[in-house]
């Protein structure tokens, strides 16, 4: 009989489950006491009671680390707010309860940094979840999400409890094995795929300069946190963050850049190659304008913590993409 405590990592073969393995994968020594277990909706449907209660019956673990969700970029979301909310909060519904029937140590679910109200001061903290709506191209995702937190809240008050529910809530993330879908991805991934397609379209007429089309102005802002950094810190929450309240998982506000910015760095990844020029269409929307979050709450815990910074993160991500493109999810 193994003595090691099983963690259950839902999403485990997404953009941020696959960043975990690796990291786990890394650290063997230092995590010798867990045995991770990684599942995707091939090894259950989590939006289905009976299978996630069969799976949770064939693991029994210890821990959970609650990542699976239907997850994309502002204009996936802008088109399906009604599947993201129900789908979402099936999975986030069966996946607490089966932690709480089974007893597990401690369940850590996602929230994201997208869920805050639209109309807020800045920097948002952990405080401001429930303080105004979110903004309407994801109301659904953003919703589903706040529904974590309240689920956290009642099963973390209920009588017969003896789970620590809690979260964190990463910032928007980007890395290998994430999403390179265009119409469904992130931005970061959505102009990876652009750039390679354009550079390679470039390299077969000849051509030793492209476009890089960047929907919107590229004027809104974000922070962004590489999928390894956010593992990192994903598994030190599974280890020491022992509070309920949910914690912000994300690079200070002064790394936040613009859309524009962040293209820039992606067509700079592939400079090597053709010297790709970005091109705005303003027929896209725009999406939320800023989502600024403070992350004062991890530098307490962590003031040493650092970050891969972001033109490290997008050309090991663009090196990836480039070397494993025909596997990658499009
Ligand atoms: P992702 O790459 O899209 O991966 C989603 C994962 O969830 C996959 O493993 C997928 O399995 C699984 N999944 C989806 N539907 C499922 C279902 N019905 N049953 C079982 N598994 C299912 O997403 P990600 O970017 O890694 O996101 C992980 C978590 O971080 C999510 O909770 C997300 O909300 C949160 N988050 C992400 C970002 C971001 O920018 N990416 C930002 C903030 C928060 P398959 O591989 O089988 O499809
Ligand atoms: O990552 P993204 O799709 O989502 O970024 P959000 C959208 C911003 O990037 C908009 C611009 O300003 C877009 O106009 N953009 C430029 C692009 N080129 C592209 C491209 O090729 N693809 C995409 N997708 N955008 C999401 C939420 O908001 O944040 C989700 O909708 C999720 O729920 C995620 O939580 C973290 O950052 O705007």
């Amino acid at each position: 009989m193994s003595d090691k405590q099983i963690v259950l990592v839902t999403g485990g073969t997404g953009l941020v489950g696959r960043a975990i393995e690796s990291v786990v994968n890394e650290n063997c020594d230092e995590l010798s006491s867990y045995k991770f277990v990684f599942i995707g909706s091939q090894e259950s449907d989590l939006s289905n009671l009976y299978e996630t209660r069969a799976l949770f019956e064939k693991i029994r673990p210890n821990y959970v680390i609650h990542l699976a969700a239907m997850v994309g970029g502002l204009f996936h979301n802008q088109n399906n707010n009604l599947m993201f909310l129900r789908i979402n909060l099936q999975i986030n519904d069966n996946v607490l309860l089966m932690s709480h029937e089974m007893k597990v140590k401690k369940c850590i679910s996602c929230l994201s940094t997208c869920i805050f109200p639209n109309h807020t001061t800045y920097p948002i903290d952990e405080t401001m979840i429930h303080l105004g709506p979110p903004h309407d191209s994801n109301f659904g995702y953003s919703y589903a999400k706040r529904m974590i937190d309240v689920l956290n809240k009642a099963y973390n008050s209920s009588a017969n409890n003896s789970t620590l529910f809690t979260a964190v809530v990463p910032t928007n993330v980007f890395g290998k094995y994430d999403n390179f879908n265009i119409e469904h991805s992130h931005v970061i991934p959505g102009l990876i795929v652009k750039a390679f397609n354009a550079v390679r379209e470039a390299k077969h007429k000849g051509a030793n300069s492209a476009k890089l089309m960047v929907y919107g102005s590229g004027t809104p802002m974000r922070q962004f946190i590489y999928s390894k950094d956010l593992a990192k810190l994903i598994v030190w929450t599974l280890k020491v963050y022992e509070e309920r309240e949910p914690i912000i998982l994300s690079v200070g506000e002064e790394e936040e850049i613009s859309i524009g910015n962040a293209a820039q760095l992606v067509a700079n990844a592939f400079s090597d190659e053709i010297k790709l020029e970005l091109d705005f269409d303003i027929n896209y929307s725009d999406g939320q304008y800023k989502k600024t979050a403070n992350n004062a709450k991890l530098r307490k815990y962590l003031p040493n913590f650092e970050f891969t910074p972001i033109e490290i993160g997008i050309k090991e991500t663009v090196q990836w993409f480039k070397q494993n493109y025909l596997v990658a999810r499009k």
